[in-house]
């Protein structure tokens, strides 16, 4: 996923011009003191579950799943379960700066495809691949997992949220790619984010006016897929876990999340 190119400047030019009209759709004026309150009480523990719904249907009509992210004291395990993608097609899939999921009215250009482009008015940019590497931003974004024979696959990554925090807390080294870095001090804060999963067949018939970035194929990062993560309320779990143990209890603790 080569996405240093010369291209993301034009679509950091272009998100300005999106953002000058004015995101007229609802929550954008949340006091300042709301905003503090809820920095305050995040410290990110918990369970982070996000149910993808389609994007793009005409060229994928149903993909669903679900990610989900648990981070439990500092181990932090990511887990895609996605069905209904294209078969034997890598699916890029990233955890996203912004939390609103594209719409077909994201279609800014009415070519019948909102591309990875027209979809970051809505999603933002790149924050957390799901890739081989989750501790590290830019190692690993190459892979992505395939689908099976019947369009299903399955992910999932662990790593340490101090080291992995560590790397999104430090400096951009590229402010105008399409990967984003939190401020220094700033926290992830999971249910403001959106996971999107992309990737349509290398035959897909797409139109010529549709974007990708850098040396990417356009069919790899067309946007397939999209869920708003939510943070899983304690009593949920509580339910999921007690139903877990009752369901292995040969289990070993440890083998949780194995
Ligand atoms: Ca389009
Ligand atoms: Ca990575």
């Amino acid at each position: 996923m080569k996405f240093k190119s010369p291209v993301p400047f034009l679509f950091v030019a272009s998100l300005f011009a999106l953002a000058a009209c004015g995101g007229g759709s609802g929550s954008s004026s949340s006091s300042k003191q709301n905003e503090n309150a809820e920095l305050q009480e995040d410290n990110d523990q918990g369970i982070y579950r996000a149910v993808l719904t389609p994007v793009n249907k005409k060229l994928v009509a149903n993909t669903t799943g679900t990610i989900e992210v648990r981070i439990d004291g500092d181990e932090v395990v990511i887990e895609s379960t996605v069905a209904g993608a294209p078969s034997g097609v890598k699916h890029f899939q990233n955890i996203m700066t912004s939390s609103e999921c594209p719409t077909e009215a994201s279609d800014a250009n009415g070519d019948g495809v909102v591309d990875i482009m027209e979809g970051s008015a809505s999603f933002g940019k790149i924050l957390v691949p799901l890739d081989s590497n989750i501790s590290d931003q830019l190692l690993g974004n190459d892979f992505g997992p395939i689908a099976n024979g019947a369009g299903a696959y399955v992910y999932r990554k662990s790593t340490s949220f101090a080291q992995l925090m560590a790397d999104l807390n430090a400096e951009d080294p590229d402010k105008e790619d399409f990967f984003a870095k939190l401020s220094p001090t700033e926290t992830l804060r999971l249910s403001k984010r959106v996971v999107v999963v992309h990737g349509v067949s290398r035959n897909s018939d797409l139109p010529a006016t549709v974007a990708t970035l850098g040396d990417a194929a356009a069919d790899q990062l067309i946007p397939i897929a999209c869920g708003k993560l939510v943070k899983v309320h304690s009593e949920d779990t509580t339910t999921a876990d007690a139903a877990r143990s009752e369901t292995s209890s040969e289990t070993t603790t440890g083998a949780r999340f194995l």
